[in-house]
């Protein structure tokens, strides 16, 4: 039986909750039978999430990491592709720290691509009945920067540990006063992470089907 680790984040940016929390919760508790689901919740914060994160990694000594965030306007689960060594965002970290062009690791790679089968979890989730698609980008924030982290702590310290991110919609009533904003409901996203985590367990090569961006 496969170990997965599933990390979410804190609600960030003023909000009260974030379905990437959510989402862990409802997994880990009722995880899928033939897996072993480790939990993890991380900060918002540049200081900490990378501490908690390592934390975590040692403590269940994980098959996978896949990471989970929110992305706010977005309509599809979000299958990421690669992660990238720059922090850069107009908002703060709960921390109220901002960063502008600094660095994930001083020194390393310019960017880590997924090594989850990133087409096989997207077929997966579609087959599930849930919108998804593959992203180009995670952004700068916390996300993109926990992603990398969690790329590099494997690159580094865990030869052979494969580390992917998912970044969800808003859940609908985050955007119950935000007209026109695309949202997803908790049970659909647990759906969908269900067929992803089945997938990213299972499947061997990755499908070989265009799921890029041609700009
Ligand atoms: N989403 C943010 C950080 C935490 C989260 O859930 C992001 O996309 O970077």
């Amino acid at each position: 039986m496969k170990t997965v680790l599933l990390t979410g984040f804190e609600p960030f940016d003023g909000a009260t909750d974030n379905p990437s929390l959510r989402l862990v919760r409802a997994l880990a508790a009722a995880p899928p039978a033939d897996v072993r689901l480790c939990a993890a919740v991380l900060p918002v914060t540049y200081a900490a999430a990378g501490r908690v994160l390592r934390a975590a990694i040692a403590e269940s000594s994980p098959d996978l990491v896949l990471g989970t965030g929110l992305a706010g306007g977005r309509a599809e689960l979000c299958v990421e592709r690669v992660a990238i060594n720059i922090d850069d965002a107009r908002i703060t970290d709960n921390a109220g720290v901002q960063r502008i062009d600094v660095p994930v690791v001083p020194g390393g790679p310019a960017a880590y691509l997924s090594a989850l089968p990133i087409k096989a979890m997207v077929s997966a989730i579609r087959r599930a009945g849930v919108p998804a698609r593959v992203s180009q980008t995670a952004g700068t924030f916390l996300c993109n920067h926990v992603f990398y982290l969690a790329s590099h702590i494997a690159a580094t310290e865990f030869p052979g540990l494969p580390v992917g991110f998912i970044h969800v919609p808003w859940l609908p009533e985050q955007v119950a006063n935000r007209p026109g904003e695309p949202s997803m409901a908790l049970d659909t996203l647990v759906t969908g992470l269900r067929a992803a985590i089945a997938a990213a367990t299972s499947a061997g090569i990755d499908l070989r089907v265009a799921e890029g961006a041609v700009s």
